[in-house]
């Protein structure tokens, strides 16, 4: 297969990249460019060389998912340096977005045209990586090391206008017609000549710069690798030569490529865009029309929901059995919308488009037309059932019934209805305008219009939308129980809150189990703990949770709960009060106080994850386990350049994992640390976690 195709415009030759969906730098595309920017140079009746690609997008980078693997020659580096070493000017003509590898490509060539929508950035610190193919010393050539820096760092794509500013862009194509543009731009570019950045003089900078962008990283960068590496090298491109520069950022390159982080982040890239894929679900699929919504509760949740339709363009209506309640509901609404507009993450425009879409409501025939209902009212059966009876009787035929529950039965709720297919559980998590996760909980009768349908809409609102079986906490909450078990059972031996706290969040968590407890409430886990019939005897279970739940203690909304907050802060301090009621159920429940190693802690709250995804795999309650890896990267704060912990834990080897689990189970006993029959029989046949489920 050719990847680029020759076109001779006169004796301008025009090379069109086309490697769908986006362009990527893989192997056959290095090979055909290199051979054609080679041929075209030495051909003595080309005037002028235009790199343009086909397709919704320039070249959005090196080819993902070639990463890990040998990678075989040219190799990207190599072709670059040609590209700039041509005699013949070259033009990179740029539409869509031009990332990493492609803005590398891009810089090579000596002018750079782009259409005023398109995009150029270098995130590979994303992928746990830094720009491989010069882009570390050739864009600090450019727009001076300070620039480059914050460019590779944060990893932002910068718009087209921007980009011309900074002089990345040398030139916006004003009509629609980039190629016309790019070759009507070739004389100017033919008699300035081949324009080498490499040969460019290095703008100047404060020396700070370097000590200051360490200071910041080390703040917001915690366990990574590459965000250092890219300082490492632009501060070499400031003291050395270009051709020394380019080999210590080869050096550092490769040592990023073979970290684990990095293993990390590109297992989450690749896994973010897998979720999407769910068998029997196709393209083909047919979707049902959301063009309306009603949002059934107007607490936190319930508002965050609706704010999320309307900014997704839908007309939503909050409908609540309380005036206050709506009131609340309405001023929540009005206060996210405020806040997007403060943030520049809104236009003006854009509020009040979405607030002349919303309206609320307290009564259900003021509903009965929306093409899809959120239910998220109290984390009850009995509510969400006489909730559900009601839709039945109000709301039209073919719309979609869903429900917001984070643990129950999406089958038991369904089956107070005459339309089962209609039901789907979406499992927004708060706040529901950030957190970039939905689970989609299909019941045994949901409809395969309104699985699709639903990607659909998970999509349409920016998030990654996973679909999960119906099972109790189905498979986010689910694991949780484990690693918050696990955090209560380490409170009880010994380990202080803060102390726990502080050992996930080095790990890499967003935030300590304690801490998240206090930030959720622990009302809310405490009312789900009370609803379960099936939860374990050990008097140990969940204690410490329960008696703070009991003494009214619910966490950052009552000002204290494991820890104490003052009024209008979110800042934990820890509670005397609490570390002695701690010893003193431990010492009522017989159990001996210890110093707790951070490993251990580690080690059991994590690998509580881990078995319990293991058991969801098992049970098919996951379609594969980098679904559940992307579960826990965006809706509970799990490190992605851990990359999830299925991920972890392949990255571990399963045999060290089960071998740790029986451990575990030799201390504990069976009931918390029975090793689930899968993990055995993959960690003895040597496979993986990803080996399981359908790619
Ligand atoms: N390689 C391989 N596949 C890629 C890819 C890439 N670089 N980028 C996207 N895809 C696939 C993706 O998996 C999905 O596949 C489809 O394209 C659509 O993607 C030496 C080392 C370009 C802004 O980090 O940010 O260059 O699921 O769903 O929302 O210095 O994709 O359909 O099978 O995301 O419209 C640097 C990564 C690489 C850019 C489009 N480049 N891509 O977003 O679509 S490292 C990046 C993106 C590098 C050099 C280094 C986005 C996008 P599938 P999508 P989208």
């Amino acid at each position: 297969m050719s990847f680029i195709t020759l076109e001779m415009h006169g004796d301008i030759a025009v090379l069109s990249v086309d490697n769908p969906p986006v362009n990527a730098l893989s192997h056959g595309v290095r090979e055909g460019l290199l051979r054609h920017v080679i041929a075209a140079d030495e051909d003595q009746d080309v005037s002028a060389i235009v790199i343009i690609c086909a397709g919704r997008t320039f070249i959005a980078g090196a080819d993902i998912k070639e990463f890990g693997k040998p990678i075989e020659e040219p190799y990207l580096p190599d072709v670059v340096t040609r590209i700039e070493a041509c005699d013949t000017p070259v033009i990179a003509a740029i539409h869509g977005t031009a990332l990493g590898g492609g803005l590398e490509v891009a810089l090579a060539c000596h002018y750079r045209i782009g259409t005023s929508s398109s995009f150029v950035g270098l995130p590979e610190v994303h992928l746990g990586l830094l720009p491989g193919a010069s882009g570390t010393q050739r864009l600090p050539r450019l727009v001076g090391p300070a620039m480059a820096l914050d460019v590779m760092l944060i990893g932002r794509p910068i718009p087209a206008s921007d980009a011309h500013r900074m002089g990345v862009l040398d030139k916006l194509s004003a009509n629609d017609d980039l190629l016309a543009d790019a070759l009507s731009f070739v004389p100017e570019c033919i008699a300035m000549g081949p324009r080498r950045i490499r040969d460019f003089p290095m703008p100047d900078y404060p020396d700070e710069i370097f000590d200051a962008a360490r200071k910041k990283i080390s703040k917001n960068a915690r366990g990574q690798l590459a965000p250092w590496k890219i300082i490492d090298c632009v501060e070499v491109a400031t003291k050395t030569s270009f051709d020394d520069g380019l080999k210590k950022e080869r050096e550092y390159f490769l040592e990023c490529m073979a970290s684990p982080q990095s293993a990390g982040l590109r297992h989450a890239f690749l896994a973010n865009r897998q979720v999407s894929k769910v068998p029997g679900i196709t393209k083909d699929t047919p979707q049902r029309k959301l063009s309306s919504a009603a949002v059934i509760g107007a607490g936190t949740m319930g508002a965050g929901i609706a704010y999320n339709c309307l900014a997704a363009g839908m007309d939503v209506t909050l409908l609540d059995n309380n005036d206050d309640g709506l009131a609340r509901g309405r001023k929540t609404v009005e206060g996210l919308f405020a806040g997007g507009v403060e943030r520049g993450k809104i236009s003006v425009a854009d509020r009040d488009a979405g607030l002349q879409r919303f309206s609320t409501s307290q009564d259900y025939s003021d509903i009965a037309d929306v093409d899809i209902v959120i239910e998220a009212v109290f984390e009850s059966m009995e509510i969400k059932k006489a909730v559900f009876s009601e839709l039945d009787k109000t709301i039209k035929q073919g719309a979609i019934l869903a429900t917001n529950t984070s643990t129950l039965s999406i089958d038991e709720i369904a089956a107070v209805t005459s339309r089962s297919q209609d039901v789907i559980g979406l499992h927004f998590f708060s706040p529901a305008h950030i957190m970039r996760l939905l689970e989609i909980v299909r019941g045994k009768a949901t409809a395969d219009d309104v699985i699709a349908s639903s990607l659909a809409f998970a999509k349409r609102l920016k998030k990654f939308g996973v679909v999960v079986g119906n099972c109790n906490g189905f498979v986010g909450n689910r694991m949780l129980y484990n690693y918050g078990r696990e955090n209560q059972f380490l409170l009880l031996e010994g380990a202080a809150p803060e102390f726990i706290d502080k050992t996930m969040f080095d790990w890499g968590m967003a935030m300590g189990p304690n801490a998240v407890g206090d930030l959720a409430g622990l009302d809310v886990g405490y009312k789900v703990r009370q609803e379960r019939d099936d939860l374990p005897t050990d008097p140990g279970f969940y204690r410490i949770a329960d008696m703070l739940a009991e003494m009214g203690r619910f966490g950052q909304k009552t000002g204290k709960g494991m820890y104490l907050y003052e009024k209008g802060s979110r800042t934990p301090t820890p509670d005397p009060e609490v570390a002695a009621m701690i010893s003193g159920e431990a010492a009522r429940l017989g159990i001996e106080q210890r110093d707790i190693d951070p490993d251990e802690i580690i080690e059991r709250c994590i690998y509580g994850l881990i078995v319990e995804g293991a058991r969801i795999l098992e049970e098919g309650i996951a379609i594969r386990s980098s679904d559940i890896d992307v579960v826990w990267m965006n809706g509970y704060g799990f490190p992605a350049f851990r990359g999830g912990p299925m991920h972890y834990a392949d990255s571990i080897g399963l045999g060290k994992v089960y071998a740790a689990v029986c451990e575990l189970q030799e201390r504990f006993g069976a009931t918390f640390w029975e090793p689930p029959k899968l993990l055995k029989e993959l960690a003895e046949s040597g496979r993986k976690f990803s080996d399981v489920g359908t790619y």
